[in-house]
């Protein structure tokens, strides 16, 4: 029975590690060539995130932003580490304790596979089954070697109930330090290299070389054109364009869906008059329009960053509604994208005339991956939570009073119009200036109404009126700038934005949760 009372705790932890590792390099693989996202350490995560209470959630996209996902990863890696070293550690005592433990392990692991919005059912378990299969031959493997070549036949026969005074053996099992760590070199080789080609298999059946075969119409409505005075070009203010890298993201999936063109349907249905099911190319055919639209988050703290500015092509989502038919009391849209995230986005906004997209298309190139590709929505005026929803697949015509959006429940407003907002890029807070003549710039912003004046004040003085930079509409951020005769000593730079509707932004902060930060962007700079 103990047959490896002499083994130390740490060849077990080596051995539980390992045997873990061929698991997830053999599920890596596998997942490579079934489908990337039945990894099921991803869908473990994933799942943690829809299980996860709202006020968790949005800690750890407040501690760790844009790292919030690869934290989670690695935190759900450390817990497979403990759990496999335990694993490892009863295996030595006796298999099928460690048997059992791999099994625990597999039926969470098929578990949050199959229950994923996006999965593609039963197949998506073969991942986890093989890689669990792979792990246990790994685990009795090692196991016999660490017990030594006695060992193993003892192990052998005990299993048919024999006892340790097995004649054939004559002796205690010895423990086979140089046998495990041999096993435990080779295990660690397999595990990489499944892992390493499991990898690479996956990250070829990507949608990124579809994207880049891609040609993309030309607009039959193009985007007003930029003014020559809607940059100012000072260093340091964002600039009005920002660049498809620099774009900030904000998603639930932890691993990017590819949505291959080719496949990809958007389906409408619910209170309309004719459901209906287009395709790539039937959306491409319809006249495409061009417009200069600024994304924001609803998450974006005052003076945060999760805002940019880019020219999108689509088509106009009201034109595709209409070949539906809305019904009349029909109030809300409600879209999902392909890995199950969803949006409501009021239908009246819609269909009141702005530029309403199905987008395809991002500062001149086809949607990159992460942005939705092939087809996101981008609404003007509203924030991304309730709006922007990327690698739409279906529109549900329905009320707000029926259904719910994906981070309703989770404590955010069902109905999100952006906030009027200022920033200030330069100075930084904390910046050190040479006291004389500056410039204190940066953006504002109120989709779909427009910014009509921008002020600043230092030390709590008088507010001042900034140059306002052109821009080509109301649905885009606008650059400001002031000069300031900086004098020596701390001081505090504040900024507030009216916008066309005569609304100025309110001292009174809020919190991001439930609707939206208010306050003005306040920071201190030191002048020598
Ligand atoms: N499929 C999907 N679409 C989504 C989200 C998401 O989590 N999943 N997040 C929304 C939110 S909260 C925002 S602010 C915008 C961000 O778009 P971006 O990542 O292209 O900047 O996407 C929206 N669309
Ligand atoms: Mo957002």
């Amino acid at each position: 029975m103990q047959r490896n009372s002499m083994a130390p705790a740490w060849a077990g932890a080596l051995v539980g590690w390992v045997s873990g590792g061929v698991a997830l390099g053999t599920a890596l693989l596998v997942a490579g060539f079934v489908r990337p996202e039945a990894f099921p350490v991803l869908a473990v995560a994933d799942a943690t995130i829809d299980l996860s209470p709202a006020p968790v959630v949005e800690f750890a996209k407040e501690t760790f932003g844009f790292y919030d996902k690869p934290v989670l990863v690695g935190g759900v890696l450390v817990v497979l580490a403990g759990v496999a070293a335990a694993i490892g550690v009863l295996a030595l005592r006796r298999l099928a304790y460690g048997f059992a433990g791999l099994a625990v392990f597999g039926v969470v692991g098929v578990l949050a596979v199959v229950t994923r919005p996006d999965s593609a059912g039963g197949l998506d378990a073969l991942p986890t089954v093989v890689g669990v299969a792979a792990g246990a031959w790994a685990l009795s493997w090692l196991v016999r070697r660490a017990a030594g070549e006695r060992g193993h036949q003892a192990a052998d026969v005990t299993d048919h109930g024999a006892t340790d005074e097995e004649p054939r053996t004559g002796a205690e099992p010895a423990f086979d330090r140089r046998r495990l760590l041999t096993g435990v070199a080779g295990g660690a080789v397999v595990a990489g290299a499944s892992a390493l080609l499991g990898w690479q298999v996956g990250d070829r059946r990507t949608v990124s070389a579809a994207r880049v075969r891609l040609a993309l119409p030309t607009p039959a409505t193009p985007a007003k054109p930029i003014p020559a005075g809607a940059d100012f070009r000072i260093s340091g203010l964002s600039p009005f364009i920002t660049k498809n890298q620099d774009f900030y993201r904000i998603d639930t999936a932890l691993i990017v869906p590819q949505v291959d063109p080719n496949d990809w349907t958007l389906r409408i249905h619910g209170m309309v008059d004719r459901p209906i099911e287009i395709t790539y190319a039937d959306l491409l055919k319809m006249p495409l329009t061009e417009a200069d639209v600024t994304l924001t988050c609803v998450s974006n703290e005052v003076g945060g960053d999760l805002v940019g500015n880019a020219r999108w092509l689509g088509v106009r989502m009201a034109e595709v509604l209409r070949q539906a038919g809305l019904q009349a009391n029909a109030d809300m849209l409600l879209s999902t994208s392909a890995d199950g995230f969803t949006c409501g986005t009021p239908v009246d906004v819609v269909m009141d005339g702005r530029d309403a997209l199905f987008a395809v298309a991002m500062n001149g190139e086809a949607l990159p991956v992460a942005h939705g590709f092939p087809v996101r929505q981008v609404v003007p005026g509203l924030y991304g939570y309730v709006s922007a929803t990327k690698w739409v697949v279906d529109l549900k015509v329905t009320r707000f009073d029926r259904d719910q959006a994906y981070w309703t429940p989770r404590g955010w407003s069902a109905t999100g119009p952006v906030k009027t907002q200022s920033r200030i890029d330069v100075p930084t807070s904390g910046a050190s200036l040479k006291a004389g003549r500056t410039t204190i710039a940066g953006v504002a912003w109120a989709q779909h109404t427009g910014i009509d004046a921008v002020e600043v004040r230092v030390d709590g003085g008088e507010w001042r009126q900034a140059r306002l930079a052109e821009v080509p509409g109301p649905d885009t951020w606008r650059q400001w700038s002031l000069d300031w005769d900086a004098t020596p000593g701390r001081h505090t730079i504040q900024v507030r934005a009216t916008d066309a509707a005569g609304h100025t932004q309110t001292e009174q902060q809020a919190p991001p949760a439930p609707d939206g930060a208010t306050g003005w962007h306040t920071l201190t700079v030191l002048v020598a």
